[in-house]
C-alpha cells in the first residue's frame, strides 16, 4: 500500500543473547516475504564516534564512564536522520540495541557502584560479569514497565529457528500495527 510507514523494530537483552542472529535472520526473512526491511546496530561502529566506542568495548582504551554514555548517545543521534527517512519511506528497520541499551547498561554501572562496594564482589571477575549482566536485566525488567513502548518477551533460551518464527510473526503484527499510527517522536 502507497504512504505505510515502516516500522522500528528494537531486539534489546543482555549479553550474547542472540540479538545480532535473531537481527540478521529477521531482515532476510522479511526481504524473502516482499518487505523492505533494513538492519541497523547500536552501537554503529563505522563512524568516528562508534571507533572509539569499539576501542573502549575491546578494552585499548579508557573512557570516563559519563562520557562513555555520551558518546554512546550520540553514536544513536547520528543514526536518528536516517531512522526517520527509512521508517517514513516504508522501510521497517530491525534495531540490533537502541536507546534501551544506553539506560540499562549505564543504569548497571550506578548500581554496581551502591551494590557491589557492599557486597564486596570487587575482583572476582566472573563473578562481577554475571552480576552485572543481572543488574542489566533488572534494568530492562524496570524499563519493560512502559506500556506504550509495546514490549514483548522472547525466550532466547529456545533453538535459533523456534526464536526467529516467534520475532518473525510478532514483527509482521508490529509492521501491521504500525502502518495505521503515524509515526511518532522516537525515544532517545
Ligand atoms: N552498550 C552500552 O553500554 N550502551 C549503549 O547505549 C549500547 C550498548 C547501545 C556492545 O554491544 C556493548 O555495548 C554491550 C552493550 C553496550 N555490552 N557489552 N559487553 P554489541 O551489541 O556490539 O555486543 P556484541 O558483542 O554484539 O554482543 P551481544 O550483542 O551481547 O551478542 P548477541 O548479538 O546478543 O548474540 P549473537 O552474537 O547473536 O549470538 C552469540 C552466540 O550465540 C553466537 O555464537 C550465536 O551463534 C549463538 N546463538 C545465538 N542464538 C542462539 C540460540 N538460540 N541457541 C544457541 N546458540 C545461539
Ligand atoms: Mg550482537
Amino acid at each position: 500500500m502507497a504512504g505505510r510507514r515502516g516500522a522500528l523494530i528494537v531486539l534489546e537483552g543482555v549479553d550474547r543473547a542472540g540479538k545480532s542472529t535473531q537481527g540478521r535472520r529477521l531482515v532476510d526473512a522479511l526481504c524473502d516475504a516482499g518487505f523492505r526491511a533494513e538492519l541497523l546496530r547500536c552501537p554503529e561502529r563505522s563512524t568516528e564516534i562508534g571507533k572509539l566506542l569499539s576501542s573502549y568495548l575491546e578494552k585499548k582504551s579508557e573512557l570516563e564512564d559519563h562520557a562513555v554514555h555520551l558518546l554512546f548517545s550520540a553514536n544513536r543521534w547520528e543514526q536518528v536522520p536516517l531512522i526517520k527517512e527509512k521508517l517514513s519511506q516504508g522501510v521497517t528497520l530491525v534495531m540490533d540495541r537502541y536507546a534501551f541499551s544506553g539506560v540499562a547498561y549505564t543504569g548497571a554501572k550506578k548500581l554496581r557502584s551502591v551494590e557491589a562496594s557492599a557486597r564486596g564482589e570487587f575482583g572476582h571477575e566472573r563473578y562481577e560479569k554475571k552480576a552485572f549482566q543481572e543488574r542489566v536485566l533488572q534494568c530492562f525488567q524496570q524499563l519493560m514497565r512502559d506500556e506504550t513502548l509495546n514490549w514483548k518477551v522472547i525466550d532466547a533460551s529456545k533453538s535459533i529457528e523456534d526464536v526467529h518464527e516467534e520475532i518473525r510473526a510478532l514483527s509482521e503484527e508490529a509492521m501491521e500495527s504500525a502502518a495505521q499510527r503515524p509515526l511518532g517522536e522516537l525515544w532517545k
